[in-house]
C-alpha cells in the first residue's frame, strides 16, 4: 500500500527518509517526522508551564504536542509551544566554544574556554576587588542550575554583584510581595481564573503571552472578566469590561477602589484587626482619592470608578492578576502593594477564586525568585537576616561571615557600575541585553568598558554574544534536565529529548567544570555529577520555608506530575493550592502590611518636541529578543518584521497611512524604517511598538528610569515624537 502511492507520486526513487507514509496516527507525514519515542517535559517558553511530549527520531526532535494528562494545560499548546522543537536544529545555534583573537572569534577548546575565564575572572578580581567581577543571568535555566550558580557565585567566586533579567521583569513584584505579605510567592493558583467571581487583569495581555491562560479563563461560567489596559489589547477584546485607564494612573485607580470599600463599608473589620497593620493610615491616606480625583487622573469617569470599586466589594472571590503593565515601572513594586490593599481591606485572598497573582514571565524565573542568590538567598532567605544568613551557612557548611549582609548590586546598578568602571569583567548566562535592556547607548558604552565579556547562550551570532571576548555554546531547552516552576508555583520535570548540538553543554555542566577549574568543585558540589544531585541539595535547603520543596523527589514529579509547593516532607496531598488560607504571613507578627501609595505621574511626561507617549510590549508569535522564534519559520512569517501602532487621528494630523516607514526619536535615541499600522486599539497620543526586533530596536528609545524599590525599568512610558523615514 505505501509502495504503490509512493510510486504514483514518484517518490519511490526517493530515500526512506524523504518518503511519505499513512501511518496510523499521523496521517500522511514524511517519514522522517515520525517519532519512534515521545519525551515528557515542560514547555521552554512562558511561565504559565505547559506540560508537553516531544517526539524523536534518531537524535532529532521532530514533533511536539501537548501533555493531556498535566494540569496546567489538558493537551493543549499554543503557537510558540506547539513549534518549540524547530528551535533545537535552528541554523544560528552555537556549537563550540569561541575566543575572540585581535577581533575574530577562534574556536578553542572547553579546557582553554574556561581557564580562560577563570583566570582573567581571577587577575581581574585581584586588581580591582572581588566584586569587581558581575553575573547576570535570567529566568530561563533549570532551577538546579540556579541553585548551582547562586553558590558558585556567592562562595566560589565571592562576589555578590550577580543578578538576573528578572529584574527587568518580576523585581516589582517580589519586592510588593515582601513588603505586604513578607515573603515572595504568589499566592493564588490557576483553577482562580475558573473560580472567581470577578477576574481583573492589570496590564496583562494573557491573549498574546499567556495563551493558554485564556483557556483556563474560558472555563469561568458566570464571573466577569475586566482588563484594566490603556490599549485595547486582545485579552481586553475577549473581556466583559475594557477599562482604558490612562497610562501610570493605576495606583489612582486602586486607591480609588480603596476609597469606596471604606466609604460604602464593603470591607472585613474583622479580617483587618486580626491579620494586617497599618488601617488608620490608609483609611486616612485614601481619603483624598474620591472617585473625581481619580476619574481626572486615569481619564476614566466617576461611574466607572465607582462602578469597579463596588463589583470588587461585592465580589465573593475577586482575583486580581497583573503582568507588566504594573511591574514595568518607577512604581512597580508600591502599585503591587496597592493591589494587595485591596486583597486585604476586604480579607479575599487565601481561598478558591480569591488572590492579588503576580502572573510571572519567563519558564523559570520562579525557580531563579526561589533558589538563586540575587535579591534572596536561596529558600526566600534574607541577605539582612542573621538568622537566615546563619541558617543558610550551617546547611553549606561555611562560615556565616561569608555571607553577604546585602543582596550586590541589582541589574541597572550592575551596568551603572561598569559605565563607573567598578565592574570590570561580565559572564552574562542566557540573557541578551542589547536588545532587551533600556537606553541602548548607556548599555553598549556600559559594555565597553569592561575588561573581559564571557557569554554563555544557547544561539550565535546575536547581538549580545558578539560584544563577547568569550562565547560559551550552551543547551537550550529539549536538551536538558531539571525542574522550572510555574507562576501558580507548580514544579514540573524537564527533560532531555535529545543531545545538545556539537560541543555544547548544558549550563549545569559548564557550572560544575567552572568550579573545577576554579579548584572548589569538591567543596561546593561535592560528588555531585548531574542535576539531581542539586535538586536533592535544594530540597534540604528549601525545608521548612515557604517554598518547602523536601517532600519532592524527580520520581513523584514524573509519576504524580507536577507539583505547587510547598510541599513539605511527610505530605500526601498534591500541593499546596493557596497561601495564606489561615491569614498567618511571614513578616515577623505574622500579619500583612497596609501600605500608602501616591500616585506619581511617569518619569518622562509628552512634549511639543515628544509629543506621543511611547508603549512597548509582546506578541504572540515571539519570545523576547527572537533568537528563538526567530529560527522558527512558521513564527517568522506570521510577524517577520515590527510595527507601529497609531490612532487614526493622528496619522491623519501628520500625514500619515497604514503601511507608510515612520522613524521614532526620543531624547535617547532613534529607529527607522518602522512600518506604520494606523488603528484604534491604540489611544491618541500613544503609540506601541513591539520590543522584540533588534533591528528596530525599541530600547534605542526608552530611558533609564526604575523603580528605587525594586530597580525594575519603566519600559511602557517615554516620549517620542513620529516622522515619515526618508
Ligand atoms: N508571546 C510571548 N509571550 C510571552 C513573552 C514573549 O516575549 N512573547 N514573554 C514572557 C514574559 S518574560 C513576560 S514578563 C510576560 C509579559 O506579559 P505581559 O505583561 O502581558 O506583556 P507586555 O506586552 O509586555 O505588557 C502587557 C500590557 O501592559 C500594558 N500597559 C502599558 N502601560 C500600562 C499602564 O500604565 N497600565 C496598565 N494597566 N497597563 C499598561 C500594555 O499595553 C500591554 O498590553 O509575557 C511572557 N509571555
Ligand atoms: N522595551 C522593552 N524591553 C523589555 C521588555 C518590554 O516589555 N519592553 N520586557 C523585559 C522583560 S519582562 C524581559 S523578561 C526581558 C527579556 O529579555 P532577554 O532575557 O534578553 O530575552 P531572551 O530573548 O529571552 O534572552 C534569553 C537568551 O538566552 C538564550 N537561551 C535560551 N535558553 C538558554 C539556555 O538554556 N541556556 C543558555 N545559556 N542560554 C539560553 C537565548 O538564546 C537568548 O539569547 O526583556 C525586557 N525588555
Ligand atoms: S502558553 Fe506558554 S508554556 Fe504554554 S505552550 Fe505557550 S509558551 Fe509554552
Ligand atoms: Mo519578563
Amino acid at each position: 500500500m505505501k509502495k504503490s502511492w509512493k510510486r504514483l507520486l514518484g517518490l519511490d526513487i526517493l530515500s526512506d527518509k524523504y518518503a511519505y507514509s499513512n501511518d496510523a496516527e499521523h496521517g500522511w507525514v514524511a517519514t522522517e517526522k515520525i517519532p519512534e519515542k515521545w519525551v515528557k517535559t515542560t514547555c521552554g517558553y512562558c511561565s504559565v508551564g505547559c506540560g508537553m511530549k516531544v517526539g524523536v527520531r534518531g537524535d532529532r526532535a521532530v514533533a511536539v504536542r501537548g501533555d493531556e494528562d498535566h494540569p496546567v494545560n489538558r493537551g493543549k499548546l499554543c503557537p510558540k509551544g506547539l513549534s518549540e522543537h524547530h528551535t533545537l536544529q535552528a541554523r544560528s545555534r552555537a556549537l563550540r566554544p569561541l575566543l575572540k583573537q585581535k577581533n575574530e572569534f577562534q574556536p578553542v577548546s572547553w579546557d582553554t574556554a574556561l581557564d580562560t575565564m577563570v583566570e582573567k575572572f581571577l587577575s581581574v578580581q585581584a586588581k580591582y576587588g572581588k566584586q569587581a567581577l558581575g553575573v547576570l543571568s535570567t529566568g530561563q535555566l533549570v532551577t538546579e542550575e540556579f541553585y548551582a550558580l547562586g553558590k558558585l557565585i556567592q562562595l566560589g567566586f565571592g562576589t555578590s554583584n550577580y543578578d538576573g533579567n528578572t529584574t527587568l521583569c518580576m523585581a516589582s513584584a517580589v519586592a510588593g510581595y515582601k513588603r505586604s505579605f513578607g515573603s515572595d510567592g504568589p499566592p493564588g493558583a490557576y483553577d482562580d481564573l475558573a473560580e472567581s467571581d470577578l477576574v481583573i487583569l492589570i496590564g496583562a495581555n494573557i491573549a498574546d503571552n499567556h495563551p493558554i491562560l485564556c483557556q483556563r479563563l474560558a472555563e469561568n461560567r458566570q464571573g466577569t472578566v475586566v482588563v484594566v489596559d490603556p490599549r485595547v489589547t486582545k485579552t481586553a477584546m475577549l473581556a466583559d469590561l475594557h477599562l482604558p485607564v490612562k497610562p501610570r494612573s493605576d495606583i489612582a485607580l486602586l486607591n480609588g477602589i480603596g476609597h469606596v470599600l471604606i466609604a460604602e463599608s464593603m470591607i472585613d473589620a474583622a479580617y483587618i484587626e486580626r491579620h494586617t497593620t497599618g488601617f488608620e493610615q490608609l483609611r486616612t491616606h485614601l481619603a483624598a482619592y474620591t472617585p473625581s480625583h481619580v476619574a481626572g487622573i486615569s481619564g476614566l469617569t466617576e461611574e466607572q470608578v465607582l462602578d469597579i470599586a463596588r463589583r470588587f466589594g461585592r465580589a465573593r472571590a475577586p482575583f486580581v492578576a497583573w503582568t507588566m503593565g504594573v511591574n514595568h515601572s518607577t512604581q512597580g513594586a508600591e502599585t503591587v502593594n496597592a493591589i494587595c490593599n485591596l486583597s486585604l481591606l476586604t480579607g479575599k485572598l487565601g481561598f478558591a477564586g480569591a488572590a492579588p497573582f503576580s502572573i510571572t514571565g519567563q519558564c523559570n524565573a520562579m525557580g531563579s525568585r526561589e533558589a538563586s542568590c540575587t535579591s534572596s538567598l536561596p529558600g526566600y532567605r534574607k541577605f539582612e537576616s542573621a538568622e537566615d544568613r546563619a541558617e543558610i551557612a550551617k546547611l553549606w557548611n561555611v562560615d556565616p561571615s561569608v555571607i553577604p549582609t546585602k543582596r550586590g548590586h541589582a541589574y541597572p546598578d550592575l551596568v551603572e557600575g561598569m559605565v563607573k568602571k567598578e565592574i570590570r569583567a561580565l559572564w552574562i548566562i542566557a540573557t541578551n541585553p542589547l536588545v532587551s535592556f533600556p537606553n541602548y547607548d548607556v548599555l553598549t558604552q556600559a559594555l565597553g568598558n569592561l575588561e573581559f565579556l564571557v557569554v554563555q547562550d544557547g544561539f550565535h551570532p546575536t547581538p549580545t554574544t558578539l560584544h563577547a571576548d568569550l562565547v560559551l555554546p550552551a543547551a537550550i531547552w529539549g536538551e536538558k534536565e531539571g525542574t522550572y516552576t510555574n507562576s501558580e508555583r507548580r514544579v514540573s520535570k524537564v527533560n532531555a529529548a535529545v543531545p545538545p548540538p556539537g560541543e555544547a553543554l548544558s549550563d549545569f555542566e559548564i557550572f560544575l567544570r567552572t568550579a573545577g577549574q576554579l579548584g572548589v568543585r569538591d567543596k561546593l558540589f561535592p560528588n555531585w555529577t548531574g542535576p539531581r544531585d542539586a535538586f536533592e541539595e535544594w530540597r534540604q535547603v528549601s525545608k521548612g520555608r515557604l517554598c518547602d520543596y523536601s517532600g519532592l523527589s524527580y520520581e513523584l514529579l514524573e509519576t504524580a506530575g507536577p507539583i505547587q509547593w510547598p510541599h513539605p516532607q511527610g505530605t500526601e496531598s498534591t500541593g499546596t493550592r493557596r497561601l495564606y488560607a489561615d491569614g498567618r504571613f511571614e513578616h515577623s507578627d505574622e500579619k500583612a502590611k497596609l501600605f500608602c501609595i501616591e500616585w506619581q505621574p511617569a518619569p518622562e511626561q509628552p512634549s511639543r518636541q515628544y509629543p506621543f507617549v511611547l508603549n512597548t510590549g509582546r506578541t504572540v508569535e515571539h519570545w523576547h529578543t527572537r533568537t528563538k522564534t526567530g529560527e522558527v519559520e512558521m513564527l517568522h512569517r506570521m510577524s517577520p518584521r515590527a510595527w507601529l501602532e497609531m490612532n487614526p487621528t493622528d496619522a491623519e494630523r501628520l500625514g500619515l497611512e497604514m503601511h507608510d516607514k515612520v522613524t521614532l526619536v526620543s531624547r535617547r535615541g532613534q529607529v527607522d524604517g518602522v512600518e506604520l499600522r494606523v488603528t484604534s486599539i491604540i489611544a491618541p497620543g500613544h503609540v506601541f511598538l513591539p520590543f522584540h526586533y533588534f533591528e528596530y530596536n525599541s530600547n534605542r528609545l526608552t530611558l533609564s528610569a526604575y523603580d528605587p524599590i525594586s530597580r525594575e525599568p519603566n519600559y511602557k512610558q517615554c516620549a517620542v515624537r513620529v516622522e515619515r523615514s526618508h
